[in-house]
């Protein structure tokens, strides 16, 4: 079962999407409200959706027909990082050029206990469905991160699953890893959605499917796929190191990581057209715009 929201006669509106695909308006003002119900209630949140959808008529359209929005306005989105193999080789040879020749932070942050972990954004810094990413103005090395979401509330719960676009200057980062921040976080560099799916109807999210492709003028330009089986930390082991002596609000989001990364000649520009893909969740789908848009 997964959780939208979407524009209806000009208002948000909630709604329950089922693995049919049937989408059941909900009553509730945001995915946080259901929750909050149901822990209320002292049920589920999908014993709580699937009472209040009980004999009631589905809408008459599809999912791709909705001018969906981004499924949760998260107050922040935080991010781990070099949570596979594929990023920490992909930050060594952005910070050497392949130069590589001694254990850099990349690899020391990859085995030690503490995962890295930063701030990626802000409710207003982030876009849905069918938004607008936007480029820095001062890098020439810009790919999307695609990265698993967990949605969580107050006390680090996982209270659900997510996409997420973690934007990242490559060229910044590698030049300074002090830089992260600026590397990482800027207006429109974050994206989430299209939909919420519910931790409890999610069997194994260890064994996810993530398909990343980037369209430049009509034509696939990069396609790249990854599991979440590859990553090296558990789900839990970042939530617990996001708590640690945090204030934490209902709906931040934690971006896992990511394992796809576009070839090292590949930049983002004006114009492409970014999926991302994961089994169960759906397709986040995001237009580039350039700096200034
Ligand atoms: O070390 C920098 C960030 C790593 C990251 O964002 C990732 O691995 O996804
Ligand atoms: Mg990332």
């Amino acid at each position: 079962m997964k959780i939208i929201r979407f524009i209806n006669e000009g208002l948000s509106q909630l709604a329950a999407v089922n693995d049919e695909g049937q989408i059941f308006v909900l009553l509730q003002s945001d995915f946080l409200a259901l929750i909050q119900e149901a822990d209320e209630k002292e049920i589920s949140p999908l014993e709580l959706v699937l009472k209040m959808i009980e004999g009631r008529e589905a809408l008459t359209c599809q999912v791709d027909q909705l001018e969906l929005l981004v499924p949760i306005e998260a107050p922040e989105v935080w991010a781990a990082g070099v949570t596979y193999e594929r990023s920490r080789d992909a930050r060594n040879y952005e910070a050497t050029e392949g130069r590589l020749d001694a254990l850099t932070f990349y690899d020391k942050v990859y085995d030690a206990v503490r995962p890295e972990i930063f701030l990626k954004s802000t409710a207003a810094r982030t876009v849905g469905p069918g938004g607008e990413v936007q480029l820095r103005s001062d890098s020439v090395w810009q790919v999307p991160e695609p990265e698993l979401g967990l949605v969580l509330n107050a006390t680090g719960k996982i209270v659900g699953y997510t996409i997420g676009n973690d934007m990242s200057c490559r060229d910044i980062e590698g030049e300074n890893p002090l830089y992260l921040p600026q590397a990482k976080v800027w207006k429109r560099s974050c994206s989430l959605g299209p939909a919420i799916r519910l931790a409890e109807t999610v069997d194994d999210p260890y064994n996810l499917q993530i398909t990343s492709r980037i369209y430049r003028n009509g034509e696939k330009a990069v396609e790249g796929t990854a599991n979440t089986n590859q990553l090296k930390r558990k789900l839990d082991e970042l939530t617990e190191f996001l708590i640690r002596d945090n204030e934490l609000f209902d709906g931040t989001v934690l971006l896992t990581g990511t394992c796809i990364v576009p070839p090292n000649e590949f930049t983002l520009a004006h114009g492409d057209r970014i999926e991302i893909e994961i089994s169960g969740i759906g397709k986040l789908v995001n237009h580039v715009v350039g700096a200034g848009s």
